[in-house]
């Protein structure tokens, strides 16, 4: 990374070029460095396919916080994994949904328990631009979505939330189970992996620097109604400090709650970490406060610094994320894990 010091002597060189003669300046300088800008990450296989919605945005220049809405609602539509309104049902049988947004300016909007809309994203991020408030759930939020024109769909579950769920009545014990690769009732995705993330969250800066992130999800499986996990709350599914960096998190949302994971991220980011030694840290932290249950779980980060670097980390074996920059384009990273 350059110093300080470097760069401010390359830019006083780069700022005398210019005062002798602009033309001249723009044949003789060097290209600019490209530090992994645009670039957008994103939780778990089906990221692939949401990077590459966002990457439409930002290929164009277009903004994060766009990029961001737009990755996350591939992801919602899809009836090929739990994410939105084809996911797993609360207890009672009914899907609610939860999700939230945050640009580079620390605004940020959410919605939680928020039943029968397609797309929680674009609720929330009309919750941020156009109420007063950062979050609205369950009836309220509906409500608000309906007079902002967002049709009501059908209350019905998907053929696969169906076939899961009559199968999860057969017991209805309320073990949830998050993100364990293998131990999701739903079929495989579309690269192999388990495809019972329920989860989808994203970060990513555009051409001009801003940061922002977005964070979508049925929830935990067959929860309790009116259970919350960390997925709607900014702080703890999602956190962007536009000057540090961004972070998010997946898994079992309860212990992201108990450490205010994403946040806990970014300020790690803030003391010198890099992103990955910044979720490690936070993955130990919960891995210490669960002690030996920490194997019944798992918890994994992504986060990007505003110098455009990333990285991830889990306590368990089997997080995948996706990567899309205009260097490597799209990659499926595998994450180092804690428990071996
Ligand atoms: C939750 N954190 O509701 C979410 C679940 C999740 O992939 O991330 N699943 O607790």
């Amino acid at each position: 990374m350059p110093t300080r010091r470097k760069f401010l002597s390359s830019s006083a060189a780069g700022l005398a070029t210019l005062a002798v003669s602009p033309a001249a300046a723009a044949i003789s300088l060097p290209p600019a460095p490209v530090v992994g800008k645009p670039l957008v990450i994103s939780t778990w296989d089906t990221g692939l396919a949401a990077n590459a919605g966002a990457w439409k945005v930002l290929s164009k220049g277009g903004r994060a916080l766009d990029a961001v809405e737009a990755g996350v609602m591939v992801t919602e539509a899809s009836q090929n994994c739990c994410v939105g309104l084809g996911g797993n049902p609360d207890r009672e049988g009914i899907v609610t949904l939860d999700a939230c947004i945050m640009d580079e300016q620390f605004n940020c909007g959410s919605v939680a328990a928020l039943e029968r809309i397609k797309h929680p994203i674009s609720v929330a991020r009309r919750v941020m631009e156009r109420t007063p408030h950062v979050m609205l759930v369950g009836e309220g939020a509906q409500q608000f979505a309906v007079a902002q024109g967002f049709p009501l769909e059908p209350q019905k579950l998907s053929p696969d939330a169906e076939k899961a769920y009559q199968e999860w009545l057969k017991t209805s014990q309320y073990k949830p189970v998050v993100n364990i690769e293998n131990s999701g009732t739903r079929t495989p995705g579309p690269v192999g992996g388990a495809n019972n993330h329920d989860t989808i969250a994203m970060l990513a800066q555009d051409a001009q620097g801003r940061l922002s992130g977005s964070c979508t999800t049925s929830g935990m499986g067959f929860k309790m109604r009116g259970r919350l996990g960390d997925s709607p709350l900014i702080g703890s599914g999602l956190f962007v400090d536009n000057a540090v960096g961004a972070a998010a998190a997946t898994g079992q949302g309860e212990d992201v709650i108990r450490i205010a994971g994403a946040h806990t991220v970014v300020e790690l980011m803030r003391q010198g970490m890099t992103p990955k030694a910044a979720c490690k840290a936070a993955v130990e932290r919960i891995a210490k406060i669960k002690g030996d249950k920490a194997r019944t779980i798992q918890v994994c980060f992504i986060a990007i610094n505003a110098q455009g670097q990333h990285g991830a980390f889990a306590l368990q074996k089997g997080f995948s994320y996706a990567v899309c920059d205009a260097q490597n384009q799209q990659q499926l990273l595998q994450a180092d894990f804690l428990l071996l």
